[in-house]
């Protein structure tokens, strides 16, 4: 039987009993993390958890116990399940309540859910590249809050799935953001270019780590924003997330960069690796 995260404790997927009066349901009401395990070790837990309490702040969602107390029961959760390579998902909803938009006058408790996904590293795709597709960025204006409501990001997503592309890269006015579910970079002059961390995009932790990691080899990475002219007129483009890795687009609508990815996505990618292997060495 599935286990999974309810409200603290470690529960069958059928027991879990969610209220028809779920804020979660009526408005989306709430935040989520999605965490990547790695032969059994959450990559990156620490920016999971601080998001995610940052997330809750920004929208008014207050929780009683400490980010290790939480990540705390994401571990559990993992044991419970028994998983070794995949994803934690993880949400926080207001609560149950009546439905109104105001929030509940009364204080009413999160509603926590977690469940585990098997996954493997889409390998093969980071290796040969992927295509994109530029479509305008039509979501609200605190995406840096990672929001459960999603609904621009699955229509961006599915326009995507129909133009035969593995991810849309949104813009505003001629500016790019960022893709459906990830962050995008380009390398121009082997300058590396990715949209400042501001309310128009979400800070991804694998972005972060990626700035980090580059940064201390010495390439010049720079959080400015882009055109889309700058975009097709990239030396090198990647999108990058939890799940995607450091993912080489070889192909953005009719523009072809190259046949494979160029020399400082490689090198990105490699970085990302050693520091995903060093995780796994702590374990054993
Ligand atoms: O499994 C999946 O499909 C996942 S796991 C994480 C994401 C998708 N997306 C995260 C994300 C996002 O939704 C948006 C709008 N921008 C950037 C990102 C990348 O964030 P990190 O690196 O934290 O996953």
């Amino acid at each position: 039987m599935e286990k999974v995260l309810w409200n603290g404790k470690i529960v069958n997927k059928e027991d879990v009993r969610i209220s028809i009066d779920d804020r979660a349901f009526h408005f989306g009401d709430g935040v989520y993390e999605v965490v990547r395990v790695y032969d059994g070790e959450l990559y990156l837990a620490d920016g999971h958890m601080k998001r995610l309490y940052d997330s809750a702040r920004k929208i008014g969602i207050q929780l009683d116990m400490t980010p290790d107390d939480f990540l705390a029961s994401l571990v559990e959760l993992r044991e419970a399940t028994g998983l070794i390579d995949g994803t934690i998902y993880v949400q926080v909803s207001r609560g149950e309540w009546p439905r109104n938009h105001a929030f509940p006058d009364q204080s009413v408790a999160p509603q926590i859910v977690g469940f585990t996904k098997q996954a493997k590293r889409p390998l093969e795709q980071m290796k040969s590249g992927v295509k994109a597709t530029i479509i305008e960025d039509t979501r609200w204006l605190h995406c840096d809050i990672k929001s459960i409501s999603l609904l621009g990001n699955v229509l961006a997503k599915q326009k995507a799935v129909e133009a035969g592309c593995f991810e849309s890269i949104q813009h505003r006015d001629g500016v790019v953001t960022e893709g459906s579910s990830t962050n995008v970079f380009i390398v121009k002059d082997a300058t590396v270019y990715t949209h400042p961390a501001n309310h128009l995009i979400l800070n991804g932790i694998t972005r972060q780590r990626i700035i980090e990691l580059g940064r201390k080899e010495g390439i010049n990475i720079r959080e400015e924003a882009f055109t889309t002219d700058q975009l097709l007129q990239a030396d090198e483009v990647f999108v990058a997330g939890t799940t995607v890795e450091i993912m080489p687009v070889i192909q953005v609508d009719d523009k072809k960069y190259s046949d494979q990815p160029g020399p400082v996505t490689l090198k990105l990618q490699s970085l990302l690796n050693e520091d995903i292997s060093q995780l796994a060495s702590v374990k054993h």
